[in-house]
């Protein structure tokens, strides 16, 4: 397998900052990966994405499998052709979106079966076919094996079966990836919120040797002071000179405080969700364009972000778009967004370069509004 060049330039403190270099270009990291689960980031287009500061995307196994089908993005020339986007591209398992979104699930040993969400087909997923399906058929660059995302809450006895499936499963992903030059694999850190059992998660996965090591089974339901716990003591456990990868994760204070725990990448659909329902990102939280207090505010959202939709509209006429339904609102709030969050990754990949990131950390803990 070929582990990507994972370069750290600075550290400070826990908190790391460098560039891991692909075969289609170099992550900057801490990385931000904004979610293009249909093939598109929804509401942008990928110029848009990648001007606002990304460097890599991510795509769903479970979406591209329902729709198009992998075998059909393979005629089409990949994902990548496919969407557009030319730059690095992370592809999720599928063993997340069968749980949150699938009916009829049944998980066995061999895999998971499950009926479409889309139109009630049957569907078979096992920890080879997600290869295929990622590595060969997608062509993404960063692959990640099969997993379960252990509910919260989970008996100890059952987050322990289900931590030593997503190991076996783990084996059967690196296996069936073999040796490829210009792709890599992670393997998923589980086992709830216990210790010990996070412990034997990633000390197996390191035995079977992975190009990076993503942390899954958080966001699920454990809250902010529970996750940054099981951080505390799960990425010390991880290899300091591969890429670790937070799944899912999260508002912009829970990158800030996983980063000052040594994580480094995300992916979310917060920034792009959030903006289709009227929200907009600020240093100080989120702010609802849809609100009265907005309808003669001649400010920009962020007149300091080098975007448009952050600059140059006022955020009464986007107030405007979000009341009338106007797609254009939903655009500029997802365009804002991805940039909003961009310009913090940029912010604190400075800040850990100069060794200032622990002031950075507590005023921006400190800016924001009490929720
Ligand atoms: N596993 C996978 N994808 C995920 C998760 C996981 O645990 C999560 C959990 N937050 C988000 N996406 N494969």
């Amino acid at each position: 397998m070929t582990d990507f060049p994972f370069e750290i330039a600075a550290t400070d403190g826990q908190a790391r900052t460098g560039v891991l270099k692909t075969t289609r270009g170099e992550i900057r990291t801490p990385a931000f990966m904004p979610v293009g689960t249909a093939a598109t980031v929804k509401a942008l287009y990928m110029d848009q994405v990648r001007d606002a500061g990304s460097d890599i995307i991510l795509g769903n196994t479970y979406h591209l499998m329902l729709r198009p089908g992998a075998e059909r993005v393979k005629r089409l020339g990949g994902l990548h052709a496919f969407s557009g986007w030319s730059g690095p591209m992370l592809t999720d398992s599928g063993g997340f979106q069968v749980w949150s979104l699938a009916n009829l699930r049944k998980l066995t040993e061999d895999g998971v079966t499950f009926q479409s969400h889309v139109d009630g087909s049957s569907h078979a997923l096992t920890p080879e076919r997600s290869i295929e399906i990622q590595a060969d058929l997608l062509g993404s660059d960063i692959v990640m094996q099969l997993d379960e995302c252990t509910p919260f809450p989970c008996p100890k006895d059952a987050a322990r079966e289900s931590m030593e499936l997503s190991l076996r499963w783990g084996k059967r992903s690196k296996t069936a990836f073999g040796e490829r030059d210009s792709q890599t694999l992670f393997g998923i850190v589980q086992g709830s919120v216990f210790e010990d059992l996070r412990r034997e998660s990633a000390e197996r996965l390191v035995e079977t040797g992975f190009g990076g090591y993503a942390i899954g089974g958080l966001a699920v339901g454990e809250g902010f002071e529970t996750m940054c716990e099981v951080l505390d003591f799960t990425t010390p456990l991880l290899p300091a000179d591969r890429p670790r990868y937070l799944m899912g994760v999260g508002k912009p204070v829970d990158l800030v405080e996983a980063i000052a725990r040594g994580v480094d990448m995300f992916d979310c659909v917060l920034p792009t969700r959030s903006g289709r329902h009227g929200q907009a990102w600020t240093d100080e939280g989120p702010i609802n364009l849809k609100n009265a207090r907005f309808a003669e505010d001649q400010s920009p959202l962020n007149e300091h972000i080098n975007c448009p939709a952050s600059r140059d509209y006022s955020k009464a006429y986007i107030h405007h778009l979000i009341r009338c339904g106007e797609y254009l609102g939903s655009m500029l709030l997802s365009w804002h967004n991805i940039a909003y969050y961009q310009d913090l990754m940029a912010r604190m990949r400075a800040a850990i370069a100069n060794g200032t990131f622990e002031g950075f950390r507590k005023d921006f803990r400190s800016g924001l509004r009490e929720s």
